[in-house]
């Protein structure tokens, strides 16, 4: 069959030419890998229009992923594929799994996949092509032939939403043998830079996915993936990561794991057989935040021989309280200041995740935030304005409590400067003050602006920075 996977455009303040979908790649590698024929079309980086592809390749499949900024995109694509072409319009990704029943009632949707997506994904295009192969001329999908597809949502015969049960999570053993992503199906000169607030990368910035799943549940994340942490084996991600330097051409590889650092010993031996193997002169750094109670100097010293320019650390919150209560984060200040020191005895660089108003927060906890934040003096503090992402503890907490203030789906980012809910005691002006607050008392201290003007990284960096920071002062105007 032939099959469009589609990155609808987003609304982000940011560049975002930063890596590639991943997840798409994994929906095009195995849908190669059973005869398919697969194209892509990312709209954040690609001119030509998606009508231009769809009337030209003529899908018979699409799968759009979405997160909960690029939803009304995915919706509008949705639509805009059927009035071009008579294809069966697959939706997946983090909103979709934690909302099925809104996207499966939008005009153009056929399907919802809800969480991992490459079993339920299969298990769909073989049911397709069964049905395309009894009515070429007029495939129809009815409910009875989704019935028995685990993972699935999608409208009966009356119009009313259905969620068959949970697929399982993917067994390890399937993870090990799953097809490198399909890269070659993007044009990989268009992603240079996987943390756009730091790397001036010249060359390709390519991302791996070492470890599924977090036995982690903060109250902020977004975690559509199961629970049970599933960690792929030195020698499998060894063998990809040498096929994305030698065969891909990265210049730089960004890990996305949610939970990279549970198995200290897996690091380690990531570790010793990246410098085995002469890969360490790669640089790659960590996209996510790692744990911080599991980042000592053995493990960070380790991981900078191995190439590891930067860590990141998900912080959250300089207030003790907040961090149990609130975040429900299983950390104390004391471990992050712990990996910060070690990072920095290994000369590691640093990057901070900070959150500014959190549900229950007051002007007092979000100056301990910007102060422990100060204290811990990362090359970069990330602070994010909290977002109470559908599916999260803090929705959920927002919604009993509180007010949504964003307009729609499309407000949903926390880079531009805007509070999205208000709670008693809480108000959209306190938090979008101390969030200005925060990056005019952590840039702006003297021992700052003279160490990041005496980095090389800053001059390269310059046009780049300066278009972001016009962006955030424009945008939060
Ligand atoms: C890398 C990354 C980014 C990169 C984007 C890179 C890119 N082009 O994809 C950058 C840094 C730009 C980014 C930005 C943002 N991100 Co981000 N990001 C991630 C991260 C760390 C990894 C994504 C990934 O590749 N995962 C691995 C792949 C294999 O999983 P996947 O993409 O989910 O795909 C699987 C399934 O979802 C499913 N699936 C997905 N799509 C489809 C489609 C079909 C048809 C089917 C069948 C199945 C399917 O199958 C896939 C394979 O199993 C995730 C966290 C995470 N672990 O996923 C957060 C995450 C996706 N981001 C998140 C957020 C909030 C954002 C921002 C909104 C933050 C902001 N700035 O305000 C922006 C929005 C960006 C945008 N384009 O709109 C949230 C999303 C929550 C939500 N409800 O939307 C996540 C889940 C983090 C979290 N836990 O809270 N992000």
């Amino acid at each position: 069959m032939r099959i469009l996977l589609v990155n609808p455009k987003s609304r982000l303040p940011i560049d975002t030419r930063t890596s590639p979908p991943l997840g798409l790649a994994y929906l095009a590698a195995v849908a190669e890998q059973r005869g398919h024929v697969v194209r892509v079309h990312d709209g954040d980086v690609e001119h030509t229009p998606l009508e231009e592809i769809v009337s030209h390749f003529f899908p018979q499949v699409v799968g759009i992923t979405a997160n909960t900024t690029q939803i009304m995109a995915a919706w509008r694509d949705a639509e805009l594929v059927k009035a071009l072409c008579n294809a069966t319009v697959v939706l997946g990704g983090p909103h979709p799994t934690t909302l099925p029943e809104e996207s499966i009632a939008k005009p153009g949707v056929d399907v919802v996949v809800r969480s991992e997506g490459e079993a339920t994904w299969l298990e769909l295009l073989s049911t397709f092509k069964q049905i395309l192969a009894q009515e070429p001329a007029k495939p129809t999908l009815t409910a009875a032939d989704l019935q028995p597809i685990a993972g699935i949502t999608y409208l009966d015969e009356s119009g009313a939403p259905v969620s068959n049960p949970d697929r399982p999570p993917i067994p390890v053993e399937e993870l090990e043998k799953m097809p490198f992503p399909a890269w070659h199906l993007f044009n990989l000169d268009l992603y240079t830079n996987l943390q756009p607030t730091v790397d001036h990368v010249e060359g390709r910035s390519l991302p791996i996915l070492t470890s599924r799943g977090c036995p982690y549940r903060c109250s902020y994340c977004s975690q559509i993936g199961p629970r049970r942490w599933r960690a792929r084996s030195a020698e499998s991600i060894l063998a990809e990561w040498q096929w994305l330097v030698q065969e891909q051409g990265a210049a730089e590889i960004g890990i996305l794991d949610d939970s990279f650092n549970i198995d200290r010993q897996r690091v380690l031996d990531i570790c010793d057989r990246l410098v085995h193997e002469g890969l360490n002169t790669v640089p790659w750094i960590m996209i996510n935040g790692i744990r911080a109670n599991i980042a000592d100097e053995q493990v960070l010293g380790a991981m900078k021989n191995a190439g590891c320019i930067r860590a990141a650390f998900g912080v959250e919150s300089g207030n003790q309280d907040v961090l149990n209560t609130v975040v429900d984060k299983h950390l104390t200040l004391d471990q992050v200041r712990a990996a910060f020191q070690a990072a920095r005895a290994v000369g590691m660089e640093t990057i901070g995740f900070f959150i500014i108003g959190l549900p229950g927060e007051t002007e007092a906890t979000m100056d301990d935030t910007i102060r422990f934040a100060c204290e811990l003096d990362p090359v970069v503090a990330n602070f994010s304005i909290a977002t109470p992402f559908p599916g999260t503890e803090m929705y959920n907490t927002v919604k009993a409590q509180g007010r949504i203030l964003a307009k729609n789906w499309d407000d949903f980012v926390f880079f531009e400067g805007k509070a999205r809910f208000e709670m008693p005691g809480l108000p959209a002006e306190l938090v979008e003050r101390k969030w200005k607050e925060a990056y005019r008392r952590f840039y702006l201290r003297p021992k700052r602006i003279a160490r990041t003007l005496g980095r090389k990284q800053t001059w390269l960096r310059l046009p780049r920075t300066a278009r972001m920071a016009w962006r955030t002062v424009v945008g939060s105007a």
